[in-house]
This record gives structure tokens, sequence and C-alpha cells, in this order.
């Protein structure tokens, strides 16, 4: 049985340090009305996706530092916050699904890199995840340095990777209570959710593969700027490096899509923040065999659709990817108890 659902990413293009939140928002409201139109279900926004991407700054200014977050007292109450509520209203007008990227401030000052999963048809914030990966520096390097300062303003996420079900996305699911023996893949759809660095990291998508995750968001700012890009001895261009950092993107979206059976949706924040930096575009969506379906074309606002059919997941999780069948748990201990690289003993002369 076809499982079809439409989805969407709606990527978001320059934002810069002085654009005003409201305008921003005018931009989200409208990729939202015109995924939407299209007829999608679930509308994926980027990471950090109301504001320009923050953590580059130092901020001199604790005031300035906070104005970026988002106050949420857990639950729905995001929905409600009062420089994202528009957003949230506008979904609940559609009855269409959204999952969005903000800064998190809980009640107790705690800051947090994380998304939501909105459902516009109850009303619901149905899962919350706290990115895991926060990449970049506390201080920057040397005085004046642009570089990436997440680690000076989030937390590391503490949320783990639970993945949930969304109902209502498609007819006649499985539920609770049925006499059915083999449900797997007949309930309603299994989604997970990453932010931006999270994607590179096999660790990140395992655990939803192991939930039978059929679909994972993934929200995106990565940087196309060469000096970002580690390459000793090589200087490149601007282009080349926004194309090797495209690369990546590609490679993990579709390498992790293909090898936990699931598809996944990206959506990033791109172009030329403050006309110096270059954030990739590239938003996609990816099937279960790691195919891209549908790509951005521009580095500007642009809503990238695809009907994507769930089904489809089943092929690799009851082949290639059965994991009951193939997996060798007791050969992975290593992946858990180590953190760093321990090379082996160096050979004697
Ligand atoms: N936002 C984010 O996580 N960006 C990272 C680049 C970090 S470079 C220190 C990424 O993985 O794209």
């Amino acid at each position: 049985m076809p499982r079809l659902i439409k989805v969407a990413a709606a990527q978001i293009g320059a934002v810069h340090r002085t654009t005003p939140r409201s305008e921003t928002m005018q931009r989200m409201l409208r990729l939202l009305d015109s995924a939407a139109s299209m007829g999608a279900q679930i509308i994926v926004f980027p990471e950090t996706a109301f504001t320009t991407f923050f953590p580059r700054y130092l901020f001199e200014d604790q005031e300035e530092m906070e104005s970026y977050f988002e106050d949420d007292a857990g639950g729905s109450s995001i929905a409600e916050s009062k420089n994202v509520k528009p957003l949230f209203d506008r979904a609940r007008e559609l009855g269409v699904d959204i999952w969005v990227g903000y800064g998190e401030r809980t009640p107790e000052g705690r800051h947090f890199n994380t998304a939501v999963y909105y459902s516009g048809r109850s009303g619901e914030v149905l899962n919350k995840y706290r990115k895991t990966h926060v990449p970049g520096f506390v201080d920057p390097p040397f005085p004046g340095a642009e570089v990436h300062l997440e680690k000076r303003y989030f937390e590391t996420g503490d949320l783990g990777f639970p993945a949930f079900r969304v109902p209502g996305l498609i007819p006649d699911t499985l539920k609770e209570g049925t006499t059915e023996t083999d449900t797997q893949g007949k309930g309603d759809p299994i989604i997970g959710a990453l932010i931006c660095n999270d994607r590179r990291w096999p660790e990140s998508w395992r655990p939803y593969g192991l939930q039978g995750a059929e679909l994972v968001l993934v929200g995106f700012n990565t940087n196309g700027k060469a000096d970002d890009i580690y390459k000793p001895g090589k200087p490149i261009s601007l282009e080349e490096a926004r194309e090797e950092a495209l690369h990546h993107h590609r490679l993990v979206m579709q390498y992790n899509s293909y090898a936990n059976s699931c598809f996944s949706i990206s959506s990033g924040r791109c172009g030329m923040d403050d006309g110096k930096f270059d954030l990739i575009g590239g938003s996609s969506i990816v099937d279960s065999d790691g195919h891209i379906i549908a790509e951005a074309k521009t580095t500007d606002d642009e809503v990238v659709f695809a009907e994507i059919d769930l089904e489809e997941c089943q092929k690799g999780k009851k082949d290639i990817f059965n994991f009951a069948v193939n997996r060798q748990p007791q050969a992975y201990g290593m992946i858990t108890a180590q953190k760093g690289i321990v090379e082996p003993k160096l050979l004697s002369s």
C-alpha cells in the first residue's frame, strides 16, 4: 500500500544582522503560504530560522545576544512566544505541519539550539529536538576572528534522538491494539529531527534508523566561505569552497538516508549575510535509496517540494539494512565507550 505524503523545504536566503525580525517573518509566511498552496503537509524551515545566524558574532552586549533567543517554557508554549507566534498561527490556519529551528531560552535561562515539530491540525508541538553536536568555539581563537561561536551560546542538547509518530498525514494507518502481527511501516509516519552539524555524524542518524524512522528533518546554516574549509596547503576560491561544502552536505544527506532506509528533508538558511558571510543553499529532499529527488536551484528564498512514498523505505529496511538480521551490536562497543581517536600502538622500528 502506498504511503504518500507531500513535503517541502522552505529555504531562506540572506538575513543580515540588521534585518528586522518582522521582515524575516513576512518572508517565512510567504514561503509557508506558497508551500501550502502546492499541497505540502509538512514544511521544514532552517536552523535558527527567525534571525540571521547569530552565533557567528561575539556580542559585547548581553541584551543583544538574548534578543536572538525565543522564550520557551516547554510543551506547546513556543507557539505562543511573541516573536514567532505568527508562523505557528498561520500553520494552524492552513492546517499544515511545520518544523522550525530557533534559539531556545528556557525559564531557567538555559540556551539551546532547538527545533520543534508543530502540528497545524492539532495546534500542538509533537516533538522538540535540541542540537547534540554543537560545533565551533567558546572564544574566538584570536581577537577579532569571525568564527563560529556556537559553543559559547548553546549547551549540548540533552533530549537524545527520540523518533515520533505524526497522526493524520496518511489515511488508514494501524493503531495501538491492532490484531495485525506485522506492524512495521504500517502505523503513522515515524519522523526524526537533526540540526545542521548533527547531520555529519552517523551516530545521530542510527538511533532514528533503529526506531524505524521513515523521514528525518534537518535544518542547517552551513558556511560556503573559503577560509572555513580545511584544505591544508591548497587555497580555494569562493566557488570551489561552496562546491566542496555542498558536496559534503549532499554526501551526508544521501548516504545516511540510504543507510537508514529513510527519506530526508534538509532546509538551509543561505546566501551572503551582511555582504560577507556566505552560506550554501542545496536544501533537498532525498529518498530512501539516497537519491536527491528535489533540490534548491537558488541561494534565496525558495520552496523545494516533492510527493514521497514512505512505503519505499521498507525495501532497504527489510533487505540490505534489515537491522534485526544483519547488525552486529556486540562488535560496536567502541562507538559508545570511546570519544576521541586512540591509534593502535606504534610499530617497532
Ligand atoms: N550551523 C552549523 O552547525 N554549521 C556547521 C559548520 C560548523 S563549522 C565550525 C555545519 O556542520 O555545517
